[in-house]
């Protein structure tokens, strides 16, 4: 599979010269390799990828694309998405890609328990060949009103969900990232209660657009996107989509979130997409996309309305689209 690259706007990311040599798998091989000489370096020249240490699963790539999930629109090329970022474990800023590698994601167990039949810890590289891996087309809305499209690979929630065993008293899936303040700098910011923690309900783990990534433009996913697991949860707002998570637990009451615990007026639980419905400080009608700097309409659920508006139908007097 090949994905169309684009021309980097110029505010998208610092510039090339900026980044210090050190950070680049062998940079100067790499150009000289592209007939690049040392007086070539300048705008217009794709930013290389991050290094990345051999990943034991690099073999699973690339998966079987699901033909199912399209989109309407080109596209985020790689260098764009891999270096656009919010990771707050690694800064509040966009441009954390260089402080995401010093997440350590070896060894990584997941830890599977709460109202389950038998809880149980399972290494990531282990869980990972217990399901087949697709590849899935997605948009990805960030309550920031900024959005891109990404080809996440991954599995399907319900898979995981199903090899948990959960109990029928169990009515929430929460997620978990991992806690390590030496890891990740930005968990010294105590204003943040840490980890960060998100959730839904059973029912929306249980629709097939409810996705668990493990890689993207067909490789593992890197660590600024949230190695080695995440979720990607396209018709609610970005901040659902949680990084790098340790621990899934079924639960009987609702999960709080790290930003409905910050500031429950602006951020809850449902947090689906909805253009008409603004957060209390800016519009939701429009969006930037992050590729072009375009501005489009938002659609509501994010453009999946078709398979998830059924999940809320018979939801009342709750805040469904904040
Ligand atoms: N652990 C963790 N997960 C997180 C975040 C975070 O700060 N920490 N940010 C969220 C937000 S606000 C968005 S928009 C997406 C961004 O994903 P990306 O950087 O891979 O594009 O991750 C979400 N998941
Ligand atoms: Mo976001």
């Amino acid at each position: 599979m090949s994905f169309a690259v684009h021309r980097r706007p110029s505010w998208a990311i610092p510039d090339l010269e900026a980044t210090p040599y050190s950070a680049f798998v062998n940079r100067r091989a790499i150009l000289a390799g592209l007939g690049v000489g040392a007086l070539g370096l300048g705008a217009g020249l794709p930013r290389l990828a991050l290094a990345q240490e051999a990943d034991p699963t690099a073999d699973l790539y690339p998966a079987r694309k699901n033909e199912s999930f399209k989109l309407d629109r080109d596209l985020t090329p790689e260098e764009i998405n891999g270096h656009y970022n919010n990771f707050y474990e690694y800064g509040t800023q966009k441009t954390i890609a260089r402080a995401a590698q010093a997440l350590k994601t070896r060894p990584w167990d997941i830890e599977i328990g709460g109202l389950v039949e038998k809880p149980f810890t399972i290494a990531f590289d282990d869980l990972v060949r217990k399901i087949p891996l697709e590849t899935r087309l997605y948009r990805h809305r960030c309550v920031e009103a900024w959005s891109m499209t990404i080809p996440w690979t991954g599995v399907p929630l319900k898979e995981l969900v199903a090899l948990a065993k959960p109990q029928g008293s169990a009515k929430f899936v929460r997620f978990e990232t991992f806690l390590d303040p030496d890891m990740a700098p930005g968990q010294n910011d105590f204003l943040y209660p840490w980890p960060y923690i998100e959730g839904v309900t059973i029912e929306e783990a249980g629709n097939d657009l409810a996705f668990m990534v493990t890689g993207a433009y067909d490789k593992p996913l890197v660590k600024q996107h949230g190695a080695p697991l995440r979720v990607a949860l396209p018709w609610k707002y970005g901040f659902k989509s949680i990084k790098s998570i340790r621990k899934i637990d079924f639960v009987e009451e609702r999960p709080v979130g790290l930003w409905e615990a910050i500031q429950p007026s602006e951020y809850g639980f449902w947090a689906n997409v909805n253009p008409e419905v603004p957060h209390p400080r800016w519009s939701q009608a429009m969006e930037r996309v992050l590729h072009t700097g375009e501005f489009v309409p938002t659609l509501i659920y994010n453009g999946y309305g078709e398979q998830v508006a059924g999940l809320y139908a018979g939801v009342s007097g709750e805040k469904l689209f904040m």
